[in-house]
């Protein structure tokens, strides 16, 4: 992979790789230790995704993290402390011990809004984001990531098709790890490349192997320069695995164990060590000096943490509203004039091309002509893709039914299952004899 980065920065990547993986692996044993308030939502073997995605952004750039993004928040400057102290709820904490796991945020310094739901709200709120960016005349992109089975609500479709229709300066990460809790991908939408959603928005969007942290990177820093040049929003997909349950609490018995073996053979650090040494970006010496820095870190953070007091019960009714606490101030890069009525309609500062010009881009956007995984789509497309869609009728066609569990009902799955079956062979031959 060919990369504008310098050496100095390839090795950034490795440092915040681990270090997001080595603070994990302590979160979980604090978990197991009872020391952690809530949850752990591993992101083991995602690490290149939230680490390749943010590495992309500059200072003035925004981002809203989900569960599984420790790793941008790193690169946006927390520290394992501040990490450490939220799981555990300690007063020392950015959220003073009132919230938990990612749930939280700084907007006037390092531009991280805090995660207000996992399953597409945030893709509304950092659309809003870029476009107040534009509206002050500052040159900013915002970000957010979203999972597989977050792109299926109804909040990823509203608000990537409000980003698209504003062509918002706003990147997309979506994070296919296959799994949605216990629902395999196959399972809830018969798409190969979840990245095809963003047709449906007339949008561009792009694939990239998620446990190549260097092609996450690139493929994401070309989408935040076209982004910044007004061409955007863009939605990228990277594709990757789950590699533990959804949480703590999960032991993911229902994931394939092959599934399991063939994903940890791409493990992305893995992975990037082996580029780094081939490539003689690093020696022996410089990742030993790199995974003592991690270590001597953690180590001192942790202590921190784990001495730091729980809040005490009078500040729970402290901070709740806001008292003048939470003062957000606009910073206006134009003269105010120019940017509120009746001036503000005449002369915007970012011209973009073909807005409000649709019907002429929808031309150029491809059909698609199958699904690609065997499931017919309620409407078929001729492969040519020049003549009219065949309508189907879609009660003609057989449900898809998918057995529940281990209970009553998933008994009856196998009874329909069998009923439903070709009566077998020897019956005929027993009859043919018979003649
Ligand atoms: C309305 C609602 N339902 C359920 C949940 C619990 N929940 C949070 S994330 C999640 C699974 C999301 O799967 P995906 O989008 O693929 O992200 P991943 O966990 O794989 O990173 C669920 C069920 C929730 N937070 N809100
Ligand atoms: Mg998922």
């Amino acid at each position: 992979m060919q990369t504008r980065l310098t050496p100095e920065k390839q090795v950034d990547l490795y440092y915040y790789m681990q270090l997001n993986r080595q603070l994990e692996e302590r979160l979980v044993r604090l978990f197991r230790q009872n020391k952690v308030v809530g949850g752990v939502y591993s992101s083991l073997g995602q690490e290149g995704i939230s680490v390749g995605t943010s590495y992309a952004l500059e200072a003035r750039d925004w981002l809203a993290p989900m569960i599984r993004n420790i790793g941008a928040l790193l690169v946006k400057g927390f520290k394992p402390r501040d990490i450490f102290t939220q799981h555990m709820a300690k007063v020392t904490s950015p959220t003073q011990g009132k919230d938990g796991t990612s749930h939280f945020g700084d907007l006037k310094v390092r531009h991280v809004v805090s995660p207000i739901s996992m399953l597409g709200d945030l893709i509304p709120v950092m659309t809003g984001v870029a476009m107040a960016g534009r509206y002050l005349g500052q040159n900013i992109v915002a970000m957010t990531w979203i999972g597989d089975g977050g792109s299926s609500t109804g909040a990823f479709h509203e608000g990537l098709n409000f980003a698209a229709t504003q062509r918002a300066p706003f990147v997309l990460i979506l994070e296919n790890n296959q799994w949605a809790y216990s629902t395999p991908v196959s399972k809830q939408v018969p798409l190969r490349d979840l990245a095809d959603r963003a047709k449906a928005y007339g949008i561009a969007s792009k694939v990239v192997d998620g446990n190549d942290v260097l092609a996450v990177y690139e493929t994401t820093k070309a989408a935040v320069d076209e982004c910044r040049a007004g061409r955007g929003p863009i939605l990228i997909e990277a594709k990757t695995m789950r590699m533990k349950g959804h949480a703590q609490h999960d032991p993911a018995e229902y994931v394939p164990k092959p599934m399991f073996e063939f994903w940890k053979s791409q493990d992305p650090i893995a992975r990037y060590e082996a580029y780094l040494a081939e490539n003689k970006i690093w020696d022996a010496k410089r990742k030993a000096e790199v995974d003592a820095r991690i270590e001597r870190e953690l180590d001192e953070d942790q202590r921190f943490a784990e001495g730091s007091p729980l809040p005490s019960a009078e500040l729970a009714k402290e901070g709740v509203y806001c008292e003048g606490c939470h003062t957000v101030e606009a910073q206006w890069e134009r003269a105010k004039k120019e940017v509120m009525p009746p001036a503000s309609c005449i002369d915007a500062i970012w011209k973009i091309n073909e807005f409000g010009a649709f019907a002429a881009k929808q031309e150029h956007i491809p059909r698609q002509a199958s699904t690609g995984n065997g499931m017919k789509p309620a409407v078929q497309v001729p492969a040519s893709g020049s003549a009219q869609p065949v309508e189907v009728d879609i009660d003609k066609q057989p449900a898809l039914r998918v057995p529940f569990g281990r209970g009553p009902k998933d008994r009856a799955f196998e009874r329909e299952r069998q009923e439903k079956q070709p009566p077998p062979k020897h019956r005929h031959r027993h009859k043919g004899r018979r003649r």
